[in-house]
């Protein structure tokens, strides 16, 4: 169901071509890790909610492949924190952003930003430099779903911090965001928005939460429980 979402997403002009192949990847990595949230993942979800509870211009940053595959959880997590919701493409057209932004804003997103993307992230050349002066360029936090390496580099260079999607735990993306969450996006979103309730509900104070994180180590962990899962026939 979701390949045939994605496939009729590519039909409609909402997925790039090169989203096809990007699922591909990230479903062999799933299959890896059992097609579910592993520890490893909950913990980064924990510590990407806590900055995103922490955050004065948190924003969530869609593409075509998130907006097709959790268009639902990315409206509710939104309003939920509250933060802004940017349409920012890798592959960008203007066309293809004018109609995310009307597909996220069907899904429930309000205001969603993408069309006039007046401002440019540094280091990174034309048309992928190109983003929202009220949304990523001012952000201190950015959600960003299946992103591309050297713009999640750059966005650390612009000192923010970097909450990552990716289920490659050996992606550049993953090795160089400030939290990685090595889980599928449409998990990974629901189970980011269930832990800022129970942090909000329990009154946790997110700084010690986001302290305790360490990127790297986490990593590990995850590749450790592909590891294990390998070594034992999959049957974990
Ligand atoms: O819509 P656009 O133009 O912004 O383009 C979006 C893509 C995804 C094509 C673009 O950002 C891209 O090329 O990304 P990459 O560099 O291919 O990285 C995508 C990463 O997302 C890969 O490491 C995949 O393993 C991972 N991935 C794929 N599907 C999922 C995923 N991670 C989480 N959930 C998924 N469902």
């Amino acid at each position: 169901m979701r390949r045939e979402a994605l496939v009729e997403g590519w039909v409609k002009g909402l997925v790039a071509p090169e989203g096809l192949i990007a699922h591909g990847r990230g479903e062999a990595f799933d299959y890896l890790m059992g097609e579910q949230t592993i520890p490893p993942a909950n913990v980064a979800e924990r510590a990407a909610a806590a900055h995103l509870l922490a955050a004065e211009r948190p924003v969530i940053s869609v593409n075509g492949n998130t907006a097709v595959l959790a268009s639902s959880q990315v409206a509710a997590l939104a309003r939920l924190v509250p933060a802004r919701v940017e349409v920012n493409l890798f592959h960008r057209t203007d066309e293809r952003v004018q109609r995310l932004v009307d597909f996220m804003g069907a899904a429930g997103a309000e205001s969603v930003l993408g069309t006039r993307a007046e401002a440019r992230i540094p280091g990174l050349e034309q048309p992928r430099a190109a983003c929202c002066e009220d949304g990523i360029f001012a952000a201190d936090v950015v959600l960003v779903p299946l992103e591309d390496g050297d713009r999640a580099e750059a966005l650390v260079a612009m000192g923010k911090a970097v909450l990552a999607i990716d289920l490659n735990p050996l992606s550049r993306t993953s090795r160089r965001s400030t939290v990685s969450v090595p889980d599928d996006v449409e998990r990974a979103l629901a189970r980011i928005h269930h832990h800022i309730e129970v942090m909000r509900e329990e009154g946790h104070d997110p700084r010690g939460v986001i302290e305790a994180f360490d990127n790297r180590a986490n990593l590990q962990q995850a590749m450790e429980h592909i590891g294990r899962r390998l070594g034992e026939g999959l049957l974990l």
